[in-house]
């Protein structure tokens, strides 16, 4: 029997505060990508498009405006498991208030061809914890938010997943990290996502490719076996 294909591909976080000329956490060229994006939403091989958003509300513990004192983009801030103070804390970097909920910064960008998607989850809206991942937030004792995409991709029998959207080296890096530890071969396509550090971008690259995650390009055939 042919080896089983069944692709899902999941838009990161492609909203205006993660786009220039006016998003408050705009990724440089963020915007470039939407035209990739819609062009693979186009292909007719998936059998699931997702969108996510990022959906905090206004206190999130990512929000430098949180925590007196402290500086988006260059300080951190301790997270621990709201619902269990034993398990390791981590250290998360500070943002500018982005994506509340409700917001003009937090709608999907005009452009995104939004009737090619089958369901947008929203994520990152518990105040407590940061949650780059689609999947779920960092915590494992226990798990504090879970946005139920596993269980939707194993519904649909889904086999291998494409992660487009933003920003590479946070939201699509964690996404494609955990889709890759669920089982799914994972790829992330390079033209449909840009970073928000771009200067670190060749040496993360090179971790996820280590860990397993294909990196693909437009023209090859990773992209070509969408279109069959
Ligand atoms: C993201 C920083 C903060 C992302 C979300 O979508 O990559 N980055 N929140
Ligand atoms: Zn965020």
């Amino acid at each position: 029997m042919a080896d089983k294909f069944s692709p899902a591909l999941i838009v990161v976080d492609l909203q205006e505060d993660f786009c220039p000329p006016n998003g408050s956490l705009a990724v440089p060229e963020g915007r470039e990508t939407v035209a990739v994006v819609n062009q693979m939403l186009a292909l007719p091989r998936f059998v699931l498009r997702i969108a996510t958003k990022d959906w905090h509300p206004q206190d999130h513990i990512s929000f430098a405006s949180n925590h007196p004192g402290k500086q988006p983009f260059v300080d951190f801030a301790t997270v621990t498991n709201p619902l269990n103070p034993d398990e390791p804390s981590y250290r998360t970097r500070l943002w500018p208030d982005h994506c509340v909920q409700n917001t003009p910064g937090a709608e999907l960008v005009p452009d995104l061809q939004v009737k090619g998607l089958d369901k947008i989850i929203e994520k990152g809206t518990n105040k407590d914890v940061e949650m780059y991942s689609a999947f779920y937030d960092p915590f494992t004792n226990p798990r504090v938010s879970d946005s139920g995409l596993v269980g939707l991709l194993k519904e649909h029998k889904v086999t291998h997943v494409y992660v487009v959207g933003l920003a590479a080296d946070y939201c699509v890096r964690c996404t494609a990290l955990d889709a890759l530890s669920e089982g799914f071969e994972t790829y992330i396509v390079e033209e449909g996502t840009r970073a928000v550090d771009a200067g670190a971008w060749p040496t993360e690259r090179e971790q996820l490719v280590a860990a397993g995650v294909h990196i693909v390009h437009l023209g090859g055939p990773e992209v070509a076996r969408l279109s069959q």
